[in-house]
């Protein structure tokens, strides 16, 4: 099965534990370093930014219940022993809670294109942290883990799904730098020149449909080819090295733009969008598979990996994998938060 998004088989299982809002995060403790990534405390890119801190357990997302809007700092923390994420959405008037689950569950990609993503932390490891700054507009949020466990049923149904409010108006700053970026769309990743780690980096969706990037670190070892084979056929190839993971930014709808607090270590990484496709494919397959070298002097390359159907156009192609997607489980459906 893949990473993000996907369960290769539907699993009977309950929304269970989805009934809490958010409640106020625990401090993470002192754990090691994410393997991929040094240290997350970075500057700001403006002065006003609020951190918020994010705990990610099996299977338990903690964030606090009411949040300023503006710009914001999200801190994410891998408490447990599985790779989690924090996926965003904002409800639009007149989306629920229930809908949206309801619709995850039915089909997540009518899901991606109907409700507004938001970026969040990705791909974070045990023990690691991965920072995002985002510019948060009011509204109803959901956060949730949508990464499968090894039975291929998505962490938010087993609890990792939960609920916070963002109040007020946005402030006039933004927390998204400019400068050298990493752009998404169909189905490439752009990296501008001079992008290095140990800064803030602007990720940016300049597609027309919603795309993440994951970062996952070519262990000591193993090799670039390995990693991406493992990608891109998990089932077929379960000895092959996988990588760790090293961060990245959660799935964003189109014109979405986030900081992106890049701390990666100098070495070999690939990068990934695993997001699916009407067709039971994913992005992953359509093209979005780059390898990524950071410098010893931290300079950032990031080259195309040709997955053999890079220049589809979207939903309109065969499926180029192997890794068709299900729906999400379908369970007794989630308790009501009140
Ligand atoms: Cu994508």
């Amino acid at each position: 099965m893949n990473r993000h998004w996907l369960t290769a088989a539907v699993v009977v299982a309950g929304w269970v534990g989805a009934s809490a809002t958010g409640t106020a995060a625990t401090t993470p403790p002192g754990g090691s370093a994410n393997p991929g990534t040094v240290v997350t405390d970075l500057p700001a890119s403006a002065a006003t930014v609020n951190v918020v801190p994010v705990s990610l357990a099996d299977y338990r997302i903690e964030v606090p219940a009411e949040i300023p809007a503006g710009p914001t700092r999200f801190v994410a923390t891998n408490v447990g022993r599985e790779e989690h994420h924090m996926t965003l959405v904002r409800l639009a008037e007149g989306q629920t809670f229930a809908a949206l689950i309801a619709d995850l569950v039915a089909d997540p990609v009518v899901a991606l294109g109907k409700y507004e993503l938001v970026p969040g932390p990705q791909s974070v490891g045990p023990g690691g942290t991965q920072a995002i700054d985002v510019d948060l507009q009011p509204g109803a949020y959901v956060a949730l883990c949508v990464i499968p466990d090894a039975a291929g049923v998505p962490h938010a149904a087993k609890g990792m799904i939960t609920q916070f409010t963002v109040t007020g108006s946005p402030a006039a700053a933004t927390a998204v730098p400019d400068g050298p970026a990493i752009h998404l769309e169909e189905y490439r990743f752009v990296a501008d020149p001079g992008l290095t780690t140990g800064r803030v980096v602007r990720v940016e969706n300049v597609g027309g449909a919603s795309h993440e990037i994951a970062f996952y670190r070519v262990d000591d070892g193993a090799t670039v080819d390995q990693v991406i084979a493992a990608m891109l056929n998990p089932a077929g190839a379960p000895a092959l090295p996988r990588g760790t993971p090293s961060g990245g930014v959660t799935a964003m709808s189109p014109k979405h733009a986030a900081g992106l607090v890049l701390t990666l270590r100098p070495g070999a990484y690939v990068a990934v969008c695993f997001l699916p496709t009407s067709d039971k494919s994913d992005h992953l397959h359509k093209g979005m598979l780059a390898s990524v070298t950071v410098a010893a002097d931290g300079a950032l390359t990031l080259e195309m990996v040709p997955t053999g159907a890079a220049t589809s156009a979207p939903g309109d192609t065969t499926p180029g994998g192997s890794t068709p997607m299900a729906p999400m489980p379908v369970g007794t459906g989630p308790t009501m938060h009140t």
